[in-house]
């Protein structure tokens, strides 16, 4: 087991240590890190601690030591977990996944970049041009996600504010032939507010910096966010210009036409210019401050300036039979501008995803005539955060992360250890925290904070967010891992009325319920979508099909953000588990992104809430590999004369211990009901090692048979 590392990198797979304690682990895990050994094994699952720096192990000699080969073979890498899940698929057929878990900043974002290219690298060694086109398009595409899904936030200055899972499709000799992109829930409220620090998505500040200053006041760009400080807008790590021009190519390579990319950046700027509109009142009535502003937009979206501002200043409503424009508060028209910047950009976001999936999505491909189109999928999420201020965005991402936390423990330790005791295997059972209590505290119906926080929302009235923080009270106070500062007013870190606190796996979060009702409502006035799509730009046109509909016409009320997030995190579990998983998680070892420092306690923190000790106790105690008797046979029988080439024992059962045997590997194995199961990989490999040596052996056999010569 992976004993080509010397010891002085400690052990590459904990399943190793001499004791699994937690002081042992974290010994390991830090003299690991600290001699540049950032992977590690617990079996098959990957264990990365992010080394915050640059590393020369992801080049093409390292790729060609990793291809082909057994996990155990080289030292832990990403490569050896995306070659042994791309060997399932090619020589199994099965459909598999790599998810990559840990918290913001761990390095979930790298590692699947690396594991995309690590497949592109091995697959196509005929070149076929087809298939060089969709590899190309598949690595491009992350260039353009991450521009405008990522952003600089206090925990990573390269922070996915989206979800992502991505599949690659291959055809029947393993090679890639297309792709289709999934994205969860974008984090747009950043496009109106950034928390002290942070910026908004990068593609601003690409355009911003990247643009010609021809081409911006062509496209009537603004100043970026008019604030005297510009200082948090520069980061060392990012190269707005550099990006720019790299987006824009890969924008280019993947066919987005001119016209596009100009309706692209003309979005952006109107977004920047809504963030510079103010309104004022006379009197009772609504009025925009700085009215010029009102032609520009009516210029960047292709539509007559009153009906721009009418659609900023009036809604239509229908009462009765009646339809009539009805004016805004001030309060309405902000909230209305603000609504509108954040769904054009998601609605941007959404497009661009749909233009990329139209570009790579599988064509053409027949299964008669070229077998099964096998999946690959990879999944790279937002990572766990705690934030200064916590609001409904954090509160999806960390249940999230429960969500994909509660999949390992199905996968890993629950179902595992019950399959050893419905096959009769002696077992003793491992405990770990089950937090399938926190998913349920979130998304459980009629008891759930979701499912409250919706029925907050169906109330007709004004329903505040501080009723739904009562209803919360009401509901949760008994819960364990739910209190507020009303159930608990003597705990410090509940500091104010609004505030609700979580026990989430990985840690407590406290939420400020400020803005929950209005952000899972999610409203945008019809008026908006109308304005948008009697746009004569055909491209914007095309991104608002529903405003097509008269407000008389729009009857159905729209699933709530929250509903929508649960239903797409719950198909998004299932679909994961349908597939054969592979496991990365990733620590990250301390908060200042330095490359030398290994925070014990922050590291300790990881390792316990993400259960991996318990992964090392359940995989120790366990079985690398385990197969149904028939299929066991199907494939080693020809190594032993008791079952070549076939056996006249009583059961196959009974002739898989007779083979076991013979080879001496008794030591190695418990038989169950239905299935083998094989301790340590070592013995599957010299099984492997007996079966080619045979197999070569009845080639020759035969080919001598044939050939006469025999
Ligand atoms: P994340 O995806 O897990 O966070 P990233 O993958 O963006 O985290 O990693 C954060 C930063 O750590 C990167 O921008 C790199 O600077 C550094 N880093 C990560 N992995 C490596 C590596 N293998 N080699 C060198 N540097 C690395 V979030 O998206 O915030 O949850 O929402
Ligand atoms: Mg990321």
């Amino acid at each position: 087991m992976a004993e080509h590392e010397s010891l002085e990198f400690g052990k590459a797979d904990f399943v190793l240590l001499d004791s699994v304690s937690l002081d042992e682990f974290m010994a390991n895990l830090k003299l690991r890190f600290e001699k540049g050994r950032i992977y590690s094994y617990i079996g098959e699952v990957v264990v990365s601690v992010n080394p915050y720096r640059a590393m020369n192990i992801y080049g093409r000699d390292t790729i060609e030591q990793y291809k082909g080969r057994e996990l155990y073979e080289r030292p832990p890498h990403l490569f050896a977990i995306a070659d042994a899940a791309y060997k399932a698929m090619k020589r199994r057929n099965k459909d598999t996944c790599i998810v990559i878990s840990g918290e913001s900043g761990a390095g979930k974002t790298e590692a699947s970049k690396y594991i995309m290219q690590y497949i592109a690298a091995i697959t196509n060694p005929s070149q076929r041009a087809e298939v060089e086109r969709v590899k190309n398009m598949l690595l491009k595409s992350n260039c353009v996600l991450e521009a405008f899904g990522n952003a600089k936030t206090n925990r990573n200055d390269n922070s996915s504010r989206f979800g992502k899972y991505m599949d690659i499709n291959f055809d029947f000799k393993g090679d890639p032939i297309g792709g289709h992109i999934n994205n969860y829930l974008l984090e747009k409220s950043r496009v109106i507010f950034q928390q002290e620090g942070e910026r908004s998505f990068h593609s601003f500040y690409q355009v911003s910096e990247g643009l010609t200053t021809d081409i911006k006041k062509l496209f009537l760009f603004c100043q970026l966010f008019q604030t005297p400080d510009k200082s948090h807008q520069t980061c060392s790590s990012i190269n707005d210009s550099a990006d720019f021009k790299a987006v824009t190519d890969a924008m280019k390579v993947i066919g987005f036409t001119t016209e596009e990319i100009q309706t692209v950046y003309k979005i952006l700027a109107t977004i920047l210019h809504l963030g510079n509109l103010k309104f004022g009142s006379d009197g009772d009535v609504t009025l925009i401050e700085n009215s010029k502003l009102v032609s520009v937009l009516g210029d960047l979206l292709s539509t007559k300036d009153e009906n721009v501002e009418k659609a900023l200043l009036y809604r239509t409503v229908a009462t009765g039979r009646d339809v009539i424009d009805k004016q805004h508060t001030h309060q309405e028209a902000s909230y209305g501008r603000d609504a509108l910047a954040k769904a054009i950009y998601e609605r941007l976001f959404c497009w661009i995803v749909g233009r990329i999936n139209d570009v790579i999505e599988v064509k053409n491909y027949d299964a008669r005539v070229h077998g099964k189109n096998t999946v690959i999928g990879v999944l790279d999420i937002y990572g766990f955060e705690i934030f200064q201020n916590n609001s409904f965005e954090q509160f999806c991402i960390n249940y999230c992360n429960e969500k994909l936390q509660q999949l390992f423990i199905q996968l890993v330790l629950k179902q595992e250890q019950e399959e050893y005791q419905r096959e009769g295997i002696p077992w003793k059972h491992i405990d770990y925290f089950n937090n399938q209590i926190i998913v349920d505290l979130v998304e459980q119906q009629h008891k759930g904070i979701f499912a409250v926080l919706d029925e907050a929302c169906m109330n007709v009235g004004k329903v505040t967010d501080e009723m739904f923080l009562q209803a919360l009270n009401g509901k949760l106070a008994k819960h364990a891992h739910y209190t507020s500062r009303k159930l608990s007013p003597t705990d410090k870190n509940l500091e104010f009325d609004r505030d609700f606190r979580i026990r989430h796996y990985a840690g407590d979060v406290v939420y400020s319920v400020v803005g929950f009702i209005d952000k899972n409502k999610d409203t945008l006035f019809q008026d908006f979508k109308r304005l948008l799509y009697n746009s004569s730009n055909p491209v914007l046109k095309a991104m608002w099909p529903e405003g097509k509909l008269s407000i008389t016409e729009v009857t159905k009320r729209p699933l709530t953000a929250a509903t929508l997030f649960k239903n797409s995190m719950i198909s998004l579990v299932e679909n994961l588990a349908s597939k054969e998983p592979y496991y990365v998680r990733c620590i990250k070892p301390n908060d200042v992104k330095s490359p030398l420092l290994f925070e014990h306690e922050r590291c300790k923190h990881q390792v316990e809430y993400l259960g991996l000790l318990e992964n090392v106790r359940v995989r120790r105690a366990g079985f690398a590999n385990r197969q149904t008797y028939p299929r066991f046979l199907q494939r080693y029988k020809m190594i032993s004369e008791f079952t070549w080439p076939n056996h006249d024992l009583p059961s196959d059962k009974e002739a898989v211990e007779r083979l076991l045997q013979g080879c001496g590997f008794e030591h190695d194995v418990a038989y169950g009901k239905t299935k083998v199961f094989i301790r340590t990989p070592r013995t599957i490999f010299s099984l492997e090692e007996q079966r080619a040596e045979m197999v070569k052996r009845i080639v020759l056999f035969l080919q001598k048979v044939w050939r006469g010569t025999l």
